[in-house]
Parts: structure tokens; C-alpha cells; sequence
């Protein structure tokens, strides 16, 4: 088992202070920019995920439900929404402070993309195609040990980006419906006697997770 690390309790996310000055990213992205984007914009997201998570919190010791969906959807959306401002803001720094792409990025990016110039067009192209507002996303994924390009068009639909799953149901109909018909809650229900807890005690294991 590993280190155990404790949550962040709820309702206490911090606006992340930039790893830089509000100009220093010019003239690619201006002072002004920035400034509204990360002091206005994030801090929104994080202002409202607290607000979601204390709601979530309230409504689990009340036991009322009633607005389960659109909390969890808040969760999502803010939830994205600040991380991948924090991952985005460490993604970048003063022009020229970069450096070239480090041993494991270069065999990762060779080994997936056929190299750094194919990755690059790809992103691109990925970045351009994102329809309306959205995100362009390189990521790691943890079940097949390689890196993907993703667009993200909503980043609340419905996750919250670097979350890894530990225990999904499927309410697909086609996962229930030759038995249960209809009647989802039946086989959510029923669903609790199959769950194997080893399969996600390991799962937990940060050694699996990284
Ligand atoms: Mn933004």
C-alpha cells in the first residue's frame, strides 16, 4: 500500500498564483489577457467548485438529492475548469525559458506520434478543429500506457480532467434493459452485490496510477 494522500477538504480550493509575472508571457499572450483570464476567470471556477462541493456535502448529510444533477454537473464543469487552467498556466513560460522536449517526452511523442513534428502538426490541427470554446488536450492515458490527442469541447461533459476511475456502472440500456426494462433504479440497486472492492483497492495504489 502506498502513501495515502489526504483530500483536499471541501470548499477549499485556492485560486493557484501564476508561476510568472502578468506580462511575462508577452507579446504571445498580452498582460491584459492574462490578468482577466487568470484573476477573473479562474478564479471563478474555483470560487464556484468550492460552492459546488459544500452543496454536494450539505445535500449528502441531508440526505436530499433532489439537485444531485446539477451539482454534479457544477463539480464537473468548475472542477475542469480549474484544472486544466492550473495545468494550462504550467504549460507555459516566458518565450525562449522552454527548452526542447525532455528523454521520456521525445521516446513517448516518437513511440505514439512517429515523432515531434507529427505530434506538433496533429496538435495543430486538433487545436484549430475544437468546435466552439474548448480545449486541445495531450494526455497519458493510465489503461493503455500511451499518450492521446483529445479535444475537449465541453470540459464539463462530465468529468474532471485527471481524475482516474475507480469504480464505474454502466446505465447504458443496453446493460440492463433485457432484464430491468426500464427501471434503471432496479439494477443500480442490485448492481452494489457485484462490486469487487480488491479490483478498486488496487486501483487506489498509487503505484497502478501513475
Ligand atoms: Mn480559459
Amino acid at each position: 500500500m502506498g502513501e495515502i494522500l489526504l483530500p483536499i477538504p471541501a470548499g477549499s480550493h485556492k485560486l493557484p498564483p501564476l508561476p510568472y509575472a502578468y506580462n511575462a508571457l508577452e507579446p504571445v499572450i498580452g498582460e491584459e489577457t492574462l490578468r482577466i483570464h487568470h484573476d477573473i476567470h479562474h478564479r471563478k471556477y474555483v470560487d464556484d467548485l468550492n460552492r459546488a462541493e459544500l452543496a454536494v456535502q450539505a445535500a449528502r448529510n441531508a440526505g436530499d438529492y433532489t439537485y444531485i444533477k446539477y451539482w454534479e454537473n457544477e463539480l464537473a464543469f468548475n472542477g475542469s475548469g480549474h484544472i486544466l487552467h492550473s495545468v494550462y498556466w504550467r504549460n507555459m513560460c516566458p518565450v525562449g525559458a522552454g527548452g526542447a522536449p525532455g528523454a521520456r517526452t521525445t521516446l513517448y511523442l516518437d513511440r505514439y506520434f512517429g515523432g515531434f513534428d507529427k505530434f506538433k502538426a496533429q496538435f495543430s490541427a486538433s487545436a484549430v478543429a475544437v468546435e466552439g470554446s474548448g480545449w486541445c488536450i495531450l494526455g497519458y492515458n493510465t489503461s493503455f500506457f500511451s499518450l492521446e490527442l483529445l479535444q475537449a469541447e465541453k470540459h464539463q461533459n462530465l468529468t474532471q480532467w485527471g481524475t482516474i476511475p475507480l469504480l464505474v456502472c454502466d446505465v447504458w440500456e443496453h446493460a440492463y434493459y433485457l432484464q430491468y426494462q426500464n427501471r434503471r433504479a432496479d439494477y443500480v440497486n442490485a448492481w452494489w452485490d457485484l462490486v469487487n472492492w480488491n479490483e478498486i483497492e488496487a486501483r487506489l495504489t498509487p503505484d497502478l496510477i501513475a
